[in-house]
């Protein structure tokens, strides 16, 4: 399964606030949101050196218009992520972590995103670790499989810190899951 965590206590407590649909794109589907990243993300240099970001070893890129496949699969993906009705933030985030980037803790910012937070997970593996922000022993990982979409709702949006670890940190239940370079599509909500 996609779900471990420190206790049987924090797994009930997160579960009906996280979900992960694996394959939720196809390896074309796949292809084709790469290929339209791509054009965004080429012209940026991988940012390692700013200490104090909350990412290290990326670089991003904002897309508003999208393909006819690429739209398609983001109107599904509000479909499933997102209440009925609720507004969207317009752009749609592309986040390109290097092999040796990583995503420290953080909560996303309650003035510029609301409720939800849904990925798409293209290229590679990766182990996404949800901590209690009153209780730092407690962990949830959940396992994002290449392909995958992920969506973090409510209480595991506001109370949890999330983080994308580093290779050398990448375990799910024990075993190894190779963090290769990897980009993710996020869609999110406004606040209300
Ligand atoms: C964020 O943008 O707040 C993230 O943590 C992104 C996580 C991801 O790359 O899927």
């Amino acid at each position: 399964k996609w779900l471990h965590g420190s206790s049987q206590e924090i797994l009930s407590v997160v579960r009906g606030h996280v979900e992960v649909r694996q394959n939720f794109i196809s390896e074309e589907e796949e292809n084709a949101l790469f290929k339209e990243v791509e054009t965004g993300l080429r012209k940026k240099r991988y940012e390692f050196d700013h200490w104090d970001d909350a990412i290290h070893g990326y670089r991003e890129t904002e897309r508003l218009q999208w393909g006819v496949m690429c739209e398609s699969i983001l109107r599904r993906v509000r479909a499933v992520a997102f209440p009925e009705g609720s507004p969207l933030l317009g752009p749609i985030h592309v986040l390109d972590l290097d092999k040796e980037g990583y995503i420290k803790p953080h909560i996303d910012s309650v003035k510029f995103c609301g409720s939800t937070i849904a990925g798409l997970s293209l290229l590679s593996d990766s182990v996404m670790r949800i901590v209690p922000e009153n209780k730092s022993t407690d962990w949830v990982d959940l396992l994002l499989s290449r392909r995958s979409l992920y969506i973090l709702r409510d209480d595991a949006r506001f109370k949890f810190t999330h983080e994308i670890l580093k290779d050398e940190e990448s375990f799910f239940s024990g075993q190894k899951v190779p963090r290769h370079r990897r980009i993710s599509v996020i869609c999110r909500n406004l606040p209300v």
